[in-house]
């Protein structure tokens, strides 16, 4: 009984652990870019992806709505919390750099957080130190995680809240 608990409790969680951030590549490019479906935000995901072979760069391309902020991190996985040395950045519809990022506190990380002028797709690129420019002219190798965060502008949070609040006192008082 308590084996059969426990292989279900391990099946829930390798349910659980399945990220929606896929890469596929060639994605090394803006026009290669993979696609990110998101949700109603707040939002947030996490994949397991990687800088490979050495020389490897990674684009994603989502939609963010005006006033929406992003926040994405990179954890190196390859040597813990040290190789592959990312660096991230966020390319606007326009293709113009609004965020960038080597490494983010004391590893070798990155991290970004940006909040949207305008709506509509916006890229992130993931590449290795030194590549300044996002085309693979680098020497990093090896997997890192990928997490994302999209929130409301705060007063939209409130609003949101203060609808349901309403939404719950109408249904009460129907009941
Ligand atoms: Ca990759
Ligand atoms: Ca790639």
């Amino acid at each position: 009984m308590k084996k059969l608990l426990f292989a279900s409790m391990l099946a829930g969680l390798s349910v659980a652990s399945q990220a929606i951030i896929f890469e596929f590549e060639s994605n090394n490019t803006t026009g290669t870019a993979n696609l990110i479906t998101r949700g109603a935000s707040p939002w947030a995901d996490v994949g397991q992806l990687s800088l490979n072979p050495a020389g490897d760069n990674d684009y994603f391309m989502f939609t963010l709505f005006a006033g929406e902020t992003l926040t994405a991190i990179t954890t190196p996985m390859q040597t813990q919390f040290s190789a592959p040395d990312t660096m991230i950045h966020l390319l606007d519809p326009g293709l113009v750099e609004v965020a960038f990022n080597d490494d983010a506190g004391s590893g070798f990380g990155s991290a970004i957080r940006y909040t949207a002028l305008t709506s509509g797709t916006y890229y992130l690129g993931i590449t290795g130190f030194g590549d300044r420019n996002f085309v693979g002219n680098h020497t990093e190798f090896g997997d890192y995680v990928l997490t994302m965060s999209i929130v409301p502008e705060p007063g939209t949070m409130i609003a949101l809240g203060a609808g349901a609040a309403a939404l719950v006192a109408r249904r009460r008082r129907r009941a």
